[in-house]
């Protein structure tokens, strides 16, 4: 890919940008560095086209292994330089051969991020269904195959160098009376003890939560309250993860981002965004303004608590792709996440929290709809051109025709394992 001459055609333009953005706005020292370091792991279930149970739209060229997934997360990052990690989903991509997967990630710049283990679909040769949940199950033998389940994903994980396991269940119920709720609970949380004491002494246990679907009356680990509960029980390496798609219609996902993160149970972020249910769309698609007011608490937060931006949190895009093109639609994901970010690292704190304790109002509105109206995307791209990256990634990805290119090399009608 001829990143240079892209970059060379599109520098007289970007250079007045930013020059224009530093006359409107003082940067503070420091931010493209954090820009930089700033990494966002790409999920390996959404490398091909997502559908739903009325149809699937396949585009071609889909990754049809575990090495192919990784050679396109690996083409995004050579785009944007900030997708420097990939999330496995087991068993959808169980490495067979850890040390000759993790050579060739490293061969792309990628690290792994967090493993995820699947017990919301039964395996050909498995003994126990999930059908009514698992580490919730009424049986214990089912709970057992669970809970082996999950420690047998940290057993991947640590052969690749990953330092988390994300736990999501589906359990629930899907009609009234169906469940004991506190049994359901206990259960859950006994299981989860016995995956936490399998967790080496590095690793964090991230626990994801969702109001609803697959079931439809009721899920276990339902809501931030139910996921921080537990966790607190489990011990210090056990953390909530928040998926912006698993939320009831208006929840305040960012005051709930600001308790977590001050309570030291905030483990990290599935990203995409939403109008209704959990529709795994781009993030910053539909609320944008949600996803810089997220930044803004994450960026106040982690100040007030000296932790490391780039470090000390999972961050991970978590989407499914009907119509668009899987990678344009991580590259539009990855840009906005950077964008938001950005934004909260220009957010005059000291000027907010007095007009804040001076209760004045719409000058708190006034200092953040600033900061979230200025166009910071020349920011975000000498981030990039710094790090060698392209200019305008969706761009150059279509001006090499890669998608024609995947489908010449893989086939017109390929399938990527995932969802
Ligand atoms: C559940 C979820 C979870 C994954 C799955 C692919 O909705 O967000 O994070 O395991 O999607
Ligand atoms: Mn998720």
């Amino acid at each position: 890919m001829n990143i240079l001459n892209h970059n060379e055609a599109l520098l007289a333009q970007h250079t007045r940008r930013l020059d224009f953005l530093k006359s409107e706005v003082n940067l503070p020292a420091g931010i493209l560095q954090k820009l930089k370091d700033f990494q966002i792991a790409i999920p390996s279930w959404a490398l091909g086209t997502g559908g739903t149970r009325f149809g699937r739209f396949s585009g071609g060229g889909e990754p049809r292994n575990l090495e192919e997934k990784i050679a396109d997360v690996g083409l995004l990052h050579q785009l944007n330089q900030s997708s420097g990690a990939i999330s496995l989903h087991i068993p959808w991509d169980i490495p067979t051969d850890p040390a000759a997967i993790r050579t060739l990630a490293a061969q792309h710049g990628l690290a792994f991020d967090a493993v995820n283990s699947n017990t919301f679909q039964d395996q050909a040769d498995q003994a126990h269904s999930y059908k009514f949940g698992s580490l919730q199950h009424v049986s214990a033998a089912t709970r057992k195959q669970a809970i082996d389940h999950n420690i047998e994903v940290i057993k991947h994980g640590v052969e690749l160098g990953s330092k988390a396991l994300t736990v999501w269940l589906s359990d629930g119920s899907c009609f009234p009376g169906q469940l004991n709720f506190r049994k359901a609970y206990e259960r859950t949380v006994d299981s989860l003890r016995e995956i936490y004491a399998a967790l080496p002494a590095d690793w964090s246990l991230y626990l994801e939560y969702k109001a609803y679907e697959p079931n439809f009356y009721s899920t276990t680990v339902g809501d931030w309250g139910a996921s921080y509960s537990m966790v607190n029980k489990l011990g210090p390496q056990a953390k909530t993860l928040v998926d912006l798609g698993h939320h009831l219609p208006n929840a305040n996902i960012e005051q709930i981002v600001s308790i977590l993160l001050m309570e030291g149970k905030l483990g990290g972020f599935h990203f995409n965004d939403s109008k209704y249910g959990d529709d795994d769309l781009t993030a910053g698609s539909i609320k944008p303004y949600q996803l810089f007011l997220i930044f803004n608490e994450l960026v106040d937060g982690l100040d007030a608590k000296g932790m490391n931006h780039a470090k000390d949190l999972g961050w991970m895009i978590d989407a499914s792709h009907n119509v668009k093109d899987p990678l344009e639609d991580l590259l539009q994901s990855v840009e906005a996440i950077q964008i938001a970010y950005a934004q909260a690292l220009l957010v005059d704190r000291k000027a907010l929290e007095e007009a804040r304790e001076a209760n004045d109002v719409v000058r708190c509105q006034e200092i953040l709809q600033a900061v979230f109206r200025t166009d910071v995307r020349a920011l975000v791209a000498q981030a990039r051109l710094e790090l060698g990256g392209a200019l305008d990634p969706i761009a150059l990805f279509r001006q090499e025709n890669m998608r024609e290119k995947l489908i010449k090399a893989r086939g017109a009608k390929t399938v990527a394992t995932g969802l």
